[in-house]
């Protein structure tokens, strides 16, 4: 199947047939798991966002909420106190700008800001997110599946055929989407690794990633530092560069073309490298 490589987001059209893009994770978090505290406050997350610049980040994606398991819910204006200063300055910084939020308020905000891209780990299921996305016209969306909320989603496990399931769940959001007349070249979708998965469900998915292709848009995709890459390696969440990029790799090689990263520039040179070998192989 031939899957149209561009996406389109509001300021930018990123064409995603060219090369696989690098998206840089700036956690304005004290609780994030692998860099909660890291850059908590808005002048060292805005400095954080000038580093991946230089490492050669394409898109930065800016999230004010940690989704790692157990991770509680805030308020809406807690979320946006931590995100609107990053935000504000990230606009003028030539990249694309993506938020990494489930809130539709916070969407909104955001959207008003001027930022180019919604990434929703609960793909846009809170009340009123797929209206707003669609009443706006061109901001890019990410669709990832997950199950429950952070707080119980590990002990949301109980899949048949977890690939078969993730497909018809992004199948099901992609076309709600659609049937509200948002543009199929705004989505990109995510199988969220880590996410309501065992390890060996993650793996699974990975194996078969290419099934989702047949979904018809992009895959975005985030190995980052995550637990299952952990029980491979048996390395600590600090030790886990080598395992993200190697992750990184593989899923392009399996037909993502977005990563989404904290360790970019040891990422950007892999997919330099993967790139100059020939990129995606039939
Ligand atoms: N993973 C995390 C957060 N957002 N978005 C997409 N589209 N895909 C992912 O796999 C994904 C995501 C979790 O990673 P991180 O942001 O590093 O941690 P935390 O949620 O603890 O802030």
């Amino acid at each position: 199947m031939t899957i149209s490589q561009i996406w389109k987001t509001t300021r930018f059209d990123l064409d995603l047939a060219e090369r696989p893009l690098v998206m840089g994770i700036v956690n304005v978090t004290p609780d994030s798991f692998s860099d909660g505290g890291q850059h908590d406050d808005a002048i060292r997350a805005i400095d954080f966002c000038e580093r991946l610049l230089d490492e050669g980040v394409d898109i930065l994606d800016i999230g004010g909420e940690s989704t790692r398991p157990g991770a509680p819910r805030l308020a809406v204006d807690e979320e946006w106190r931590r995100l609107e200063p990053v935000l504000r300055a990230a606009v003028n910084f030539g990249v694309p700008v993506s938020v990494d939020t489930c809130k539709t308020e916070v969407m909104r905000r955001a959207l008003d800001l001027g930022v180019d891209i919604i990434n929703d780990v609960q793909a846009l299921r809170d009340e009123g997110a797929s209206a707003l996305l669609a009443a706006h016209g061109t901001a890019g969306i990410c669709l990832m599946h997950m199950r429950g909320q952070p707080a119980g989603m590990q002990q949301l496990t109980d899949y048949g055929d977890v690939v078969a399931e993730v497909a018809v769940f992004l199948r099901e959001r992609l076309d709600h989407l659609l049937s509200l007349g948002v543009a199929a070249d705004r989505v990109t979708l995510d199988p969220g690794y880590g996410f309501a998965k065992t390890v060996e469900q993650n793996l699974e998915l990975q194996r078969r990633q290419r099934e989702l292709l047949a979904l018809g848009r992009p895959l975005l995709i985030g190995w980052s530092r995550k637990s299952t890459l952990g029980a491979v390696t048996g390395k600590a969440v600090d030790e886990r560069v080598a395992a993200s990029v190697g992750a990184a790799v593989a899923a392009v090689s399996l037909g993502a073309r977005v990563v989404r990263v904290h360790d970019v520039a040891a990422t950007v040179d892999a997919l330099k490298v993967w790139q100059a070998f020939g990129g995606l192989q039939a």
